[in-house]
């Protein structure tokens, strides 16, 4: 039986590369994409996964726009990184699938009520605003949630946006309180693993090798966002986070971490969406989360290489 998800996005190109994986691979039902305001403000980011799901041959996935900003904080994007539309690169078009009228929180929750318990697991990939915001109107809900495995924070990579945070959770570091506290069964991808996910010419080049319309569109998309942490960090290739994710769900055995304590700095300005992690056990503070820390990086790219090629 396939693996129920919801996608809580905010495309961007690592976004839309995730939700392609997860597109192409029978072993996971996408139930729905909900969009939140992060990498680019929300009316971009619904608009950018209705158009990845057409690109994916699936306008009948439904797609629902969450929160316009974070849970306490005014909306903090990220254009400077994914261009002026969060998926600059390839020419993009109107998505004339519709947008659903329910809000994506309520989607979230319904769902998790609707569902039996257990079966839903959520993949954020963006600011946490959308799923804080649910299980705090609705504590019901946490209970029910199979597993979260989200795209964010850092430990020995420290930070992106700042110097001591990823952006995903700076943006709204309330709503991943909320996320991190809850009890839910949680599974982290930070910095320290998508940093070692780098997009080189090698791997880039096969997507647009794959000949196909999702190989284009993902090999133009790539070779856009790619070029600010090329001149950022001075690596060979960016890193592609989001979709490690969806990979985590088809091929857990690529990747490895350690079950820890992950709580998240709210107080400070400076260290504002810190995830401090107690990677060496230092505290008595009871584990929360399962922290990655390394991923067989060619295994992930071959996956996929290989399940993107199954799209139009
Ligand atoms: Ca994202």
């Amino acid at each position: 039986m396939a693996r129920k998800i919801i996608i809580d996005t905010d495309p961007g190109q690592d976004d839309a590369v995730a939700i392609l994986l997860a597109l192409a691979s029978p072993e996971i039902e996408v139930l729905g994409l909900t969009a939140v305001a992060g990498n680019v403000p929300l009316a971009r980011t619904q608009t950018n996964a209705r158009i990845v799901c057409e690109l994916a041959g699936r306008a009948d996935m439904r797609v629902f726009a969450g929160c316009d900003a974070p849970m306490q904080r005014p909306l903090v994007t990220a254009e400077h990184v994914h261009g002026k539309t969060g998926l600059d690169g390839p020419d993009l078009w109107e998505p004339t699938m519709p947008l659903q009228p329910q809000h994506g929180v309520d989607f979230i929750i319904d769902t998790l009520r609707a569902e039996p318990p257990g079966t839903v697991t959520l993949t954020p990939l963006g600011p946490l605003t959308n799923i804080g915001t649910a299980f705090a109107r609705a504590p019901d809900i946490v209970d029910r949630v199979q597993e979260i495995v989200l795209m964010g924070g850092a430990y020995f990579e420290v930070g992106n946006y700042t110097p001591a945070a990823e952006f995903n959770i700076y943006v709204d570091p309330e709503a991943a309180d909320i996320v991190f506290r809850s009890g839910a069964p949680l599974t982290v991808m930070p910095l320290d693993v998508t940093h070692k996910a780098l997009v080189t010419r090698p791997r880039l080049d096969a997507f647009a090798a794959l000949g196909t319309r999702t190989g284009r569109f993902t090999a133009e998309m790539l070779d856009f966002f790619e070029r600010f942490d090329i001149a950022k960090y001075g690596s060979k290739g960016g890193p592609l986070h989001d979709p490690t994710t969806i990979a985590y769900l088809l091929r857990p055995d690529l990747f490895s971490g350690r079950h820890v304590n992950v709580e998240i700095e709210t107080g400070s300005d400076l260290t504002r969406g810190m995830t401090v992690a107690d990677w060496w056990g230092v505290t008595d503070r009871a584990p929360n989360a399962t922290f990655m820390g390394d991923i067989d990086a060619d295994g992930f790219f071959a996956l996929l290489t290989e399940r993107l090629g199954r799209l139009p």
